[in-house]
């Protein structure tokens, strides 16, 4: 059997980090797309290469030619610009909408058939513009963010317990921005909730929301360290996680930014959502029950991606 072909749309830091993440895990043979020209065929080299001492089968491929995504089993996005220090995800809409456009045609024409993951900013609604402009089915079509502000969440808690990162599960929902939403109810340590761990004195309520905001302010802290650009590290081994559940029908429950129209109440949107990942793409949207202030937080986040869609409308008249 062909391996599975992986076609990473924008070759910068964070596209180069998934090509070699998926060459190791030897995910599939990896084409690396940008349109700045020797940058993906440099990173491709490089990284085969690495291939004799890490002792993995991939063929990986540089290109600025669309032709060459063809068949794509899975597309990862990156392309468009990130955030530097002072800028908000929401300072990048007007750019990477017009990147969405270009990337959106070039992956309907060459790979119609894809399991779509974004991870351009602001997230939401990148994401909920790249369905519109692919005209692909929006079960195939995802944004990464829900794994990544969990992966940070897990960390922060793992820290403040002292226990293996492993036995710290997290959910985060809502959009990712300032008002994302990390759920203390649906976060446990080896299956134990959050607010039990209070009641039992292993924390407190104030570590806890310490905790929940610097998860809220996880990107703006790496951005603000590195000066020059944003997180691409667990970025990037965020969305394999989620390439991998597709490609080998694990199932997984997930996070991540799935297409709403109806779920938790929300209509024609992407929003963070726990979904399962598996074959058919998003296969289930995970309607959980909300408490009244966790609903407040996810209705305030809701709204935030609401006025990003409306923005990419009021900039592109095909979206509207
Ligand atoms: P960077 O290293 O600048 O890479 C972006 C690449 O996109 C560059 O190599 C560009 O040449 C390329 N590019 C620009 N326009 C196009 C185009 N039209 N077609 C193809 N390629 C193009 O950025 P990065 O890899 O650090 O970040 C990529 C994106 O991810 C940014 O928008 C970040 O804000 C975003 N990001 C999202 C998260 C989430 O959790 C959602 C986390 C970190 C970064």
């Amino acid at each position: 059997m062909a391996r599975p072909k992986i076609a990473l749309i924008g070759a910068g830091q964070i596209g180069g980090t998934l090509a070699h993440l998926a060459a190791m895990k030897e995910l599939g043979d990896v084409v690396l797309f940008d349109i700045a020209e020797g940058t993906p065929e440099g990173k491709s080299l490089d990284i085969a290469e690495s291939g004799p001492s890490e002792g993995f089968d991939a063929k990986l491929k540089g290109t600025q030619d669309y032709a060459d995504i063809a068949g794509a089993d899975v597309c990862i996005v990156t392309a468009g610009v990130p955030r530097k220090p002072g800028m908000s995800r929401d300072d990048l809409l007007g750019i990477n909408l017009k990147v969405m456009k270009s990337v959106g045609e070039g992956i309907a024409a060459n790979a119609p058939d894809a399991f779509v993951i974004c991870i351009t900013n602001p997230l939401d609604a990148m994401v909920w513009a790249l369905q519109k402009f692919s005209g692909l089915p929006a079960n195939k079509v995802c944004g990464m963010a829900g794994v990544l502000d969990s992966a940070r969440f897990r960390h922060f808690l793992s820290l403040e317990f002292d226990v293996s990162m492993k036995d710290v599960t997290a959910f985060v929902l809502g959009g990712h921005g300032d008002t994302m939403v990390p759920s203390l109810r649906y976060s446990t340590v080896a299956g134990i909730p959050l607010p039990d761990l209070i009641e039992m004195g292993w924390t407190t309520k104030d570590k806890m929301d310490a905790i929940v905001q610097r998860t809220r302010d996880g990107g703006a802290e790496i951005v603000g360290l590195l000066k020059t650009g944003s997180a691409y590290y667990a970025p990037a081994t965020s969305a394999i996680e989620m390439a991998e559940a597709y490609l080998k029908d694990q199932k997984r429950v997930l996070p991540c930014a799935a297409y709403c129209d109806g779920d938790l109440g929300v209509r024609d949107m992407y929003v963070g959502v726990p979904t399962v990942i598996g074959a058919g793409g998003i296969e289930r949207i995970v309607n959980i029950k909300l408490n009244k202030e966790e609903q407040e937080m996810f209705d305030t986040s809701v709204k935030a991606v609401q006025g990003l869609v409306e923005a990419c409308k009021g900039i592109d008249s095909s979206l509207a």
